[in-house]
């Protein structure tokens, strides 16, 4: 390896620790309670997808602003995705849904507003129609 190739690997080095450092950091909003403060979710709201389908509360999911909450997924047949989005279309978060096993994330919204649940893993033929509008309501 000559010193050009080496300058090159210090730096591909120096990068992969710098970009892990920072994602990882409490930096991140969200990495403070997903990764470093795990806090203790105010409620846990139980998701269930077949057959194309979120199964969602039958008493809706209403959250306030800046309480965590916890969504803990589980897909009957296939991998599922469970995206959380504002109502402009952007994302605020996903996670996979994998069949039989149990998927949690804790959420904290700082927003209050309507959000609308969507799959974001492509499951089939039918996961387009993979849409609860207005599924969760974030109140002050
Ligand atoms: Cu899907």
């Amino acid at each position: 390896m000559d010193a050009r190739e080496r300058r090159w690997l210090y730096l591909l080095i120096a990068v992969f620790v710098v970009v892990n450092a920072v994602t990882l950091s409490p930096l991140v909003p969200w990495q403070q309670w997903l990764l470093w403060s795990k806090p203790t979710p105010a409620r846990t709201f139980a998701i269930e997808v077949e057959d194309y389908q979120f199964k969602l509360p039958p008493e809706g999911m209403v959250v306030k602003v800046g309480e965590y909450v916890e969504f803990s997924a589980t897909s009957h047949d296939v991998t599922y995705g469970f995206g959380v989005f504002r109502k402009d279309g952007s994302l605020v978060f996903q996670m996979q849904v994998l069949p039989g096993m149990t998927n949690r994330i804790t959420w904290k919204f700082d927003q209050a507003g309507l959000y609308d649940v969507r799959s974001t893993e492509y499951s089939g033929p039918r996961h387009s129609e993979m849409v609860v509008p207005d599924a969760i309501q974030v109140i002050p």
